[in-house]
């Protein structure tokens, strides 16, 4: 069983998002459990104020690194990434991580233990990713307003990689980079929809046929829309 904890201001982000298809389902099966905490939970003042200015000056408002630590302190016991054990990965979120991806991903699913961490405002106070942090992780080159979608992206990466989470209907679809290229374009009924045609080849019933022109076809795709992965 895969233990995720999310720390955030915004706890309730994640109740439908993780109430929904192959995640749902895997924490049904006992999988994976997946809590979201609130940080002001472990605030110590009358206002429970997770956020403060930036030293040396500059726009908006950095979050404190004490709420954090307690945080993670009480969810696991550890207070510093040196005392993690090699089964527990401390995920920040934020914009200056290292990009994630789906080799990532499967480091991640061998977990037993991971606490996400969600940047807010205009950062983290860097103790928290030089002292606290097993990883620092961004899900890519766009501008989010705080890491809780980017949490979301990578528990539902990590988890439907766990031995059990894809049903057998699923379970083929499993990684479009797993071959170095895109997935194949898919189509089904009707044939003909507003004068779109399915292609002939798909209706022939010559598996060879099919199966090399999902190849052209997955090749042709990766070279418009990704020609970096060709690269
Ligand atoms: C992320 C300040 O909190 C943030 C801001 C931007 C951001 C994250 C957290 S995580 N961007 C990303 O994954 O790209």
């Amino acid at each position: 069983m895969l233990r995720c904890d999310v720390i955030t201001i915004f706890p309730e982000f994640f109740s439908q998002s993780i109430d929904c298809g192959i995640v749902r389902r895997a924490r049904n099966a006992g999988l994976v459990d997946i809590k979201a905490h609130d940080l002001r939970q472990w605030t110590t003042d009358k206002h429970h104020v997770v956020d403060d200015r930036p030293f040396g000056g500059g726009d908006g408002m950095v979050l404190k690194p004490e709420p954090i630590f307690a945080a993670v302190e009480a969810l696991t016991g550890v207070g510093r990434k040196e005392d993690f054990t090699s089964e527990t990965r401390v995920v920040l979120l934020s914009a200056q991580g290292r990009v994630f991806s789906q080799s990532l991903a499967h480091d991640l699913s061998n977990a037993s233990r991971i606490v996400l961490i969600c940047g807010r405002y205009e950062g983290v106070d860097e103790r928290v990713a030089d002292a606290l942090a097993t990883d620092e992780i961004s899900i890519g080159d766009y501008v989010l307003s705080g890491g809780e979608p980017a949490a979301m992206v990578v528990i539902d990466a990590v988890v439907r990689l766990l031995p059990g989470a894809l049903g057998s209907d699923t379970s083929a679809v499993f990684e479009s980079f797993s071959e170095g290229l895109l997935d194949y374009p898919h189509y089904t009924r009707p044939p003909e929809f507003r004068g779109m045609k399915v292609p002939e080849v798909l209706l022939s019933g010559n598996h060879a046929e099919i199966e090399r022109w999902r190849r052209e076809a997955a090749a042709a795709k990766t070279r418009r829309n990704r020609p970096d992965l060709l690269q």
